[in-house]
């Protein structure tokens, strides 16, 4: 084993720690000094381009540009999944999230409540692609939040997304704030509460979700994934052939 393997490897405490809170870290995959020509490479080669996705711009974005799928298929992020999920893994979607200054909240949900994957297994990886912090709306979580299936009920309309989570169902008090440097990425459950606020600063908001997966997961290409969608295998094999997956993109 490498010194790289064996820092992504999770000690029993980390995995202990996932199971109570729904969530770990922040770890880095990158320096942001390492960081900076990739932020560049999305600037110019993503940000301002159409994805594979007609309707979503800032999904998907692994299939048609390699520092995008690099990012996914890190093993800092791939390697420590694992330790949760185990050896065969599959990054089923990306997910761009730009907040420039004005851009409106994200309200308290669960992932879950949106996503057309079955059965339900998820772990998220949010990587800052810029410096993230309390002023420029980085994610809030609740730990712990996961244990539970949350009701969602319509968002208002000024909010991002178009449903939230009752806000009966949660204690905002118990909210832990995750700021992160460039190329710092934190993991999280498919249940975890979180949120961004509206970003009231002068400073943009650029982070990555990569979303990870079991095989014997369903990937269903409902109107939230397009026709033609592929993810990664990105660790392990697949013996159960539901998922289509793609390469890494050659542009
Ligand atoms: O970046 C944000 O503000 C929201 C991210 C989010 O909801 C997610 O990654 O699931």
């Amino acid at each position: 084993m490498n010194q790289d393997d064996a820092n992504n490897q999770l000690s029993r405490a980390e995995v202990d720690f996932y199971v109570v809170n729904g969530y770990l870290g922040p770890y880095a995959a990158m320096t942001p000094a390492e960081m900076t020509p990739i932020r560049r490479e999305i600037e110019t080669r993503v940000l301002n381009s159409a994805g594979p996705n007609p309707r979503r711009p800032m999904q998907s974005r692994h299939m048609d540009n390699p520092a995008v799928y690099d990012l996914a298929a890190h093993p800092a992020i791939i390697d420590r999944i694992a330790g949760l999920l185990g050896p065969d893994i599959v990054v089923w979607t990306t997910n761009f999230w730009l907040k420039d200054p004005g851009g409106a909240e994200i309200p308290w949900h669960q992932d879950i409540n949106f996503w057309p994957i079955e059965p339900p297994v998820n772990i998220s990886a949010w990587i800052a692609i810029d410096k993230v912090t309390v002023e420029n709306s980085c994610l809030q979580i609740i730990p712990g939040s996961h244990r539970q299936t949350v009701q969602h009920m319509r968002a208002t309309a000024d909010m991002a997304i178009h449903e939230m989570a009752d806000p009966q169902a949660y204690d905002v008090s118990q909210a832990v704030n995750m700021e992160l440097k460039p190329g710092e990425f934190f993991l999280f459950s498919e249940r975890l509460l979180h949120t961004s606020s509206k970003n009231t600063s002068q400073k943009r908001r650029l982070g990555l979700s990569i979303r990870v997966t079991v095989p014997f997961v369903h990937i269903f290409q409902d109107s939230h994934l397009h026709p033609g969608h592929t993810a990664i295998l990105a660790k392990g094999k697949d013996v159960m052939g539901f998922n289509r997956y793609g390469g890494r993109p050659n542009n």
